[in-house]
């Protein structure tokens, strides 16, 4: 059998290498890549994402439980961690949170150290997700922590985007402040055992009505034209619902994997799956781009020729952008 044909046939060592080499920017896993471009489109891309401690590998842990038992579909699981150049910890907690997963081949669990992402944690992340696609897996979870660009980056290779809050942070929300909101097609309202889950339910309630999480930034996101917005009728937007879970007890699980099929539904009649697909792809182009610039820029540009760049910065012989003139424009 060839390596591609190995890979498709659901070979889990084959598919642990290829993931590596992935993540080291190997020029190995290139042509595999390539090659296997050509089966991917047919996973729903489920990005979770929130402030650190609310409990997200917690509920993948046990959403891919509910599914697992529920429906005969397979979960990759792709941990990614931009925030922390010190990944280790999390890797290992996040082990043992998700140790029952183990020995289900059903289920494949990767972890993604933010050092091994040469082109950018987005471009890695996004290559990951197309092996995991090319290979089979019906459903791709891509969880990252924190709130900033690069989980807004990474949630674009979503379909479906759960942000997941937990009371206990006093009355701010940490996801609202850092903007994440918008991009929540469910808002998860996990530990909803602890005391204040009525408050923070209240305050994410009344910030999705003001309307500056959702319908108009939804509108935006969900329909490409007047027409698309006459043929979905009433469901021509989609509000994002609010569902409470006790991760750690399996406890609203399944609600809310009804409504990650719900949306995926959506999406499909909405025409919003296509649009989604270009819109990731144009992004991705973009980003890998960037990425073989700036490496290309580096390879011609060698140490010393920066380093007397540099050097006429800090004495203020030049101005950071002529510096970028030469650096970029002399020969
Ligand atoms: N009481 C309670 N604790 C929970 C719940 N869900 C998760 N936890 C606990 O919260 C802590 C953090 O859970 P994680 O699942 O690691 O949270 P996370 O969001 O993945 O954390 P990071 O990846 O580090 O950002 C753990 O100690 C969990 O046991 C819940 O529903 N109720
Ligand atoms: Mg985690």
């Amino acid at each position: 059998m060839s390596l591609d044909e190995t890979l498709l046939s659901g070979d889990r060592l084959s598919l642990a290498r290829l993931l590596t080499q992935v993540e080291n920017g190997d020029p190995q896993a290139r042509p595999v890549l390539d090659r296997l471009y050509q089966y991917t489109g047919h996973a729903h891309r489920i990005g979770i994402t929130g402030a650190p401690g609310t409990g997200k590998s917690s509920l993948v842990n046990l959403l891919t439980r509910t599914i697992r038992s529920t429906s005969a579909k397979t979960v990759a699981i792709i941990a990614v961690d931009p925030s922390s150049p010190f990944t280790g910890g999390a890797i290992l907690g996040d082990r043992v949170r998700m140790r029952d997963l183990a020995g289900d081949a059903g289920v494949f669990i990767r972890s993604m150290a933010s050092r091994g992402a040469l082109g950018g944690l987005a471009v890695t992340t996004a290559q990951l997700v197309q092996v995991f696609d090319a290979v089979g897996f019906d459903l791709i979870m891509i969880e990252t922590v924190g709130a900033g660009q690069a989980e807004v980056d990474i949630t674009r290779l979503a379909h479906t985007t759960l942000v997941v809050e937990a009371p206990g942070f006093g009355d701010d929300i940490q996801a609202i402040k850092a903007g994440i909101m918008e991009i929540a097609d469910i808002l998860i309202l996990n530990k909803a055992d602890l005391p204040g889950v009525e408050n923070t339910e209240r305050a994410l309630r009344s910030n999705l009505e003001m309307g500056y999480s959702g319908a108009i930034t939804r509108k935006a996101r969900h329909q490409t034209s007047a027409a698309d917005a006459e043929n979905d009728g009433n469901e021509g937007v989609w509000t994002p619902p609010i569902l409470r879970t006790i991760a750690t007890e399996e406890n609203g699980t399944v609600a809310v994997w009804k409504m990650i099929q719900k949306h995926y539904r959506y999406l499909q009649s909405s025409g919003g799956l296509e649009r989604l697909l270009r819109e990731r792809l144009c992004k991705e182009l973009e980003d890998r781009v960037q990425a073989n610039l700036i490496n290309e820029w580096r390879d011609t540009t060698g140490t010393f020729k920066m380093e007397s760049a540099l050097q006429q910065v800090v004495d203020k012989k030049w101005s950071p952008d002529q510096a970028v003139d030469w650096l970029l424009h002399s020969n």
